[in-house]
């Protein structure tokens, strides 16, 4: 009796192993690949123009800037360096319009400046330490 049983519940573990096998193999070949849908509609962010400038020694980066009418663009000053004794030396520069109509920046070697463009144009700039070495240009559209 004790035989029989054993034999029995070996066929037993072993069908069971069969179908295991079988539904395992079915759930992992039918499973299929799961497409991601695409996000909205637009994707707006990324055509978004850049409106950040970046004031660094004896140049501005991007050199010109095209943006929406209306925008806010911001130069930040990146001009310090080490100084060879483990200490910063900061550069001086400004934002200074070709035009002088619109103010510009304070001569500076840190921190940033905004200024808004409400009209469509071209507006060329320059750094009044180093003259038009040192230029830029926002184009509003
Ligand atoms: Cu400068």
């Amino acid at each position: 009796m004790q035989i029989h049983d054993v034999r029995q519940s070996a066929r037993a573990v072993a069908a069971a192993a069969i179908v295991l096998l079988v539904l395992g193999c079915g759930g992992g070949g039918g499973g299929g690949t799961p497409t991601a849908p695409p996000t909205g509609g637009g994707g707006g962010n990324g055509s978004s123009p850049a409106t950040d400038i970046t004031v660094q020694n004896n140049s501005f980066s991007p050199a010109t800037t095209t943006v929406p009418v209306g925008s806010t663009v911001t130069w930040t000053w990146n001009s310090c360096t080490g100084d060879g004794y483990g200490g910063q030396a900061c550069t001086d520069h400004s934002v200074v319009f070709d035009d002088g109509a619109r103010t510009g920046s304070e001569v500076q070697s840190s921190g940033s400046f905004s200024s808004q463009f409400a009209t469509a144009g071209t507006y060329n700039y320059h750094c009044s330490i180093h003259g038009t070495a040192m230029h830029g240009t926002v184009v509003v559209q």
